[in-house]
């Protein structure tokens, strides 16, 4: 059954990254200081496209590190694969890194699992289903406004960047409870989901970082839609804002709205790529 198929191949994966992480690793920059990609995502990603490939030759997969077999209409069964969620922590932190991993049938997300592989954590959702952390049930996510959220967010969001003003975010962060920066989205989604924070917010994410993670929070009762509270697409870079309901519909209305916001990139501001 593809669900413990999905399972097995990610605890594979997992302890592969668990024996690597203390050896040496070629590091490459991908795009900025920011944006890296070592050896051992490339190496995961690989094993995880070899054995799909084996198993289920008809399906496709979207791979972060390079490897495609599309189809651009994403229809079929097609698998998103993010080896390492959170690059940058795997590298600085050895921990707070994730496995993420979706199953799309005829464009509907259906299975997403997220893998904190230092933890042993594993998040699963299973569409209509529900979704479980080490298979115990997760409950519905609470309701929450901004000013009573415990929010994930990186920093950069409310310094001068390409995709937002700082001064849209930067009233959010004020607001809320507190803010913390975790660094992997995926991860963020998946604690999103179980309780641990209450909203998350980003301004660039792909497909393979949200997927899985947006399935977890939909199927505890939560939101996820774009900053401008559109639906979420899967073909490309989209802003991520997650949480209940009633959060979403805060942000979206109190704070984006409000300042006149508005889906464009700034190439004005463009700077560095950093982790978002
Ligand atoms: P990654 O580690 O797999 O690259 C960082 O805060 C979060 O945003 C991570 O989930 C990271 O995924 C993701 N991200 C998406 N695009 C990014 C980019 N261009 N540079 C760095 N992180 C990016
Ligand atoms: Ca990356
Ligand atoms: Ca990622
Ligand atoms: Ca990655």
């Amino acid at each position: 059954m593809l669900e413990w198929f999905a399972i097995d191949l990610i605890k594979q994966a997992g302890e592969y990254i668990r024996q690597q992480i203390d050896e040496r690793y070629e590091i490459e920059r991908k795009t900025g200081k920011g944006d890296l990609v070592t050896e051992i995502d490339r190496a995961v990603e690989q094993l995880i496209v070899d054995r799909i490939q084996d198993a289920y030759p008809n399906h496709h997969i979207v791979g972060e590190e390079g490897i495609s077999t599309g189809p651009a209409d994403l229809t079929g069964t097609v698998w998103f694969v993010d080896p390492i969620d959170g690059t940058l922590n795997f590298i600085h932190q050895k921990r707070m890194f994730a496995i993420s991993v979706a199953i799309m049938i005829d464009e509907v997300v259906e299975y997403g699992f997220v893998y904190d592989v230092m933890a042993d954590e594993l998040f699963v959702a299973r569409r209509n289903q529900g979704a479980t952390l080490n298979g115990r049930i997760l409950p519905a996510i609470r309701e929450h406004y901004v000013r009573d959220a415990f929010l994930s967010m990186n920093a950069t969001w409310v310094t001068p960047n390409r995709q937002i003003a700082p001064e849209v975010l930067a009233p959010i962060v004020k607001d809320s409870v507190g803010t913390r920066a975790h660094g992997a989205a995926s991860l963020e989604l998946a604690w999103l989901a179980a309780g641990r924070v209450d909203g998350y917010i980003t301004m660039r994410n792909m497909p393979w970082d949200y997927a899985a993670g947006k399935l977890l929070v939909e199927e505890v009762g939560g939101r996820v839609a774009s900053l401008y509270g559109e639906p979420i697409r899967y073909d490309g870079k989209t802003s991520v804002l997650a949480g209940s309901e009633t959060f979403v519909n805060d942000v979206v209305k109190h704070y984006v709205i409000a300042k006149g916001a508005t889906p464009e990139v700034r190439p004005d501001l463009e700077i560095q790529p950093q982790a978002s």
